[in-house]
């Protein structure tokens, strides 16, 4: 969103919000946690990746990426869901300022990874949302964990909340092209591209499945 829609879309009083909020997230307490968690779990994936890879005879995970959310569309999502902005609000009441995604190929692999992160000892898992066997209404398709994880100094531990979604290449194909042209737009313009869009969402699915066939047949020859 470019600075003209920021000032129309957000009051003087919220500007200044998000100006503070901003701070917080380029101080270096925060920047340290964000490097940490971010590190701790993209090593855990690679590890995962490995063994997985290892096991199955091909390459598990095709991508692993991740962001931290910008301070304008944190303050966006709190004054959606009605907290004022600030940044213990941030950290309390949502739960994907630092999100991560892992791309695979096959439907099956997301449950394998879920299932690899579930075991771990060291992270929480808070939340799970399969918007695969339930897609979302605009037909958004994912596999969400929300997890805490620990970062221990000296003799305490404190946590911080992260949100990994996985999802096949095709549904990340889907989510891109939904992002660019329907997530967060206003829903008079997008009408009949989303309309559009709900019934690629089905045609992903449909070829998801498809290809998974094609490679236990493959499997099994
Ligand atoms: P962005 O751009 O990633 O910052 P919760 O408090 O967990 O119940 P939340 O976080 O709204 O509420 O949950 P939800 O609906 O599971 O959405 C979490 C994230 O999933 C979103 O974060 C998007 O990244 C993604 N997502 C959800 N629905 C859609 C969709 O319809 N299309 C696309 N492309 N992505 C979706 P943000 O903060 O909304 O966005």
């Amino acid at each position: 969103m470019n600075a003209i829609l920021k000032k129309k879309f957000f009051r003087r009083k919220e500007q200044a919000e998000i100006q503070s909020l901003n701070q917080k997230l380029t101080e270096p307490a925060f920047l340290i946690k964000k490097d940490w968690v971010i590190a701790t779990v993209k090593y855990k994936l690679k590890l995962i990746d490995l063994n997985l890879s290892d096991t199955y005879n091909r390459k598990i995970m095709q991508k692993v990426e991740y962001r931290v959310k910008k301070a304008d569309s944190i303050a966006r999502k709190l004054i959606k869901k009605g907290y004022p902005v600030t940044y213990e609000n941030a950290k309390n009441k949502l739960n994907d300022i630092i999100g991560i995604r892992v791309v695979c190929l096959y439907s099956d692999d997301v449950y394998k990874i879920s299932d690899r992160l579930k075991l771990q000892k060291d992270f929480t898992l808070i939340k799970e949302k399969d918007y695969i066997k339930a897609p979302k209404k605009s037909g958004y398709q994912s596999l969400h964990l929300i997890l805490d994880i620990p970062l221990i100094c000296d003799q305490t531990t404190e946590y911080q909340r992260v949100e990994i979604q996985i999802r096949t290449v095709a549904m990340d194909f889907w989510a891109g092209v939904d992002n660019h042209i329907c997530y967060k737009k206003n829903p008079d313009e997008i009408k009949k591209a989303e309309a559009d869009l709900k019934n690629y969402s089905a045609v992903i699915s449909n070829m998801d499945k498809q290809m998974l066939n094609l490679r236990k047949k493959v499997e099994k020859m």
